[in-house]
């Protein structure tokens, strides 16, 4: 069995040892554009992030993708025929370690923090009234992730309503009543863009925003003019839809909004090499692999 690894920009080394050890017998290759169409013509299986353009096509024998990631939003690209199952790292660390990443915004948000550091940069000892941390939370997704974060804030003390495009609920008016929005939603075409201007224009004047799932959720023009005209108070993107974010983007300059480079939790690497040879073992036994997404819904 041959299996491809594609984690860039994590590097491949330590999943090349990992596989080394666990399944000696299968032969894994890290990817390079000089890989020759035979080379990858052999290729059973492939841990990835994403897939470099032309790539799927000339994988002639591939019988399973596995995301080295929770999102599957970028390999799910129209060239991946329909049979190839498509499995995902379920990580209840990672839930965990983004769930606190939201508290954490939440909280610097509620309790003022950048403002108390510009003061305290001006030796400034001014006082301000405290807000209690009753805020309303729209969470914006139900899975593992957004379940992880409904909990967690809603034991230090925020009101929580969880969304879900199949709840049935109204998202203009779950938005409506929130003081902080969490998207935790997949990237799906359903989802793509969903915050909007005019999903902004129908939040609280002053919500904030929190995002920890893909950037392309947002239309960032919009909310870089939602926070410039204080219709929202600011925004947490842990993700924005060009990572690495290029230097002159605007987001960069909108007081307000918090940049992160993707890091409210990652999976661990003996977490995914776990889960992938537990895959390749399944494989190899001519079983089904595990927890593999829905393919329609992309999910
Ligand atoms: C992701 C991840 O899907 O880091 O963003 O796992």
């Amino acid at each position: 069995m041959k299996v491809l690894l594609l984690t860039h920009p994590m590097p491949a080394a330590p999943y090349g040892l990992a596989l080394l050890e666990a399944l000696p017998e299968v032969t894994a290759v890290e990817y390079t554009p000089a890989l020759t169409d035979a080379e990858l013509a052999q290729v059973d299986a492939v841990l990835a992030w994403s897939f470099p353009p032309g790539l799927v096509p000339r994988l002639k024998g591939l019988r399973w993708v596995c995301a080295v990631s929770a999102g599957v939003d970028k390999l799910l690209v129209p060239e991946l025929p329909p049979g190839v199952p498509v499995s995902r790292i379920v990580d209840p660390e990672q839930c965990q370690g983004i769930a606190q990443f939201v508290v954490l915004m939440a909280l610097r948000h509620a309790r003022q923090l950048p403002l108390y550091d510009r003061q305290a940069r001006e030796r400034d000892w001014s006082r301000h009234p405290v807000a209690a941390v009753r805020a309303q939370v729209a969470v914006l997704g139900r899975g593992a992730m957004g379940s992880a974060v409904a909990s967690m804030l809603a034991a230090v003390g925020f009101e929580v309503r969880s969304w879900s495009r199949s709840s049935g609920e109204s998202l203009e008016e779950v938005l409506g009543g929130a003081d902080f929005v969490v998207c935790a939603l997949p990237l799906t075409p359903q989802t793509e863009g969903l915050l909007d201007a005019r999903r902004f224009a129908r939040m609280k004047r002053g919500a904030y925003l929190i995002n920890i799932a893909r950037g392309a959720h947002v239309v960032e023009a919009d909310l870089v003019a939602a926070v410039r005209e204080g219709q929202l108070s600011g925004a947490a993107l842990d993700v924005q839809r060009r990572e690495p974010l290029p230097a002159d983007d605007p987001l960069w300059t909108v007081e307000g909004i918090t940049i992160t480079p993707h890091i409210a939790a990652q999976s661990s690497v003996a977490t995914i090499c776990e889960q992938f040879i537990e895959g390749l073992r399944r494989l190899q036994q001519g079983e089904p692999p595990p927890r593999q997404i829905d393919r329609m819904k992309g999910y």
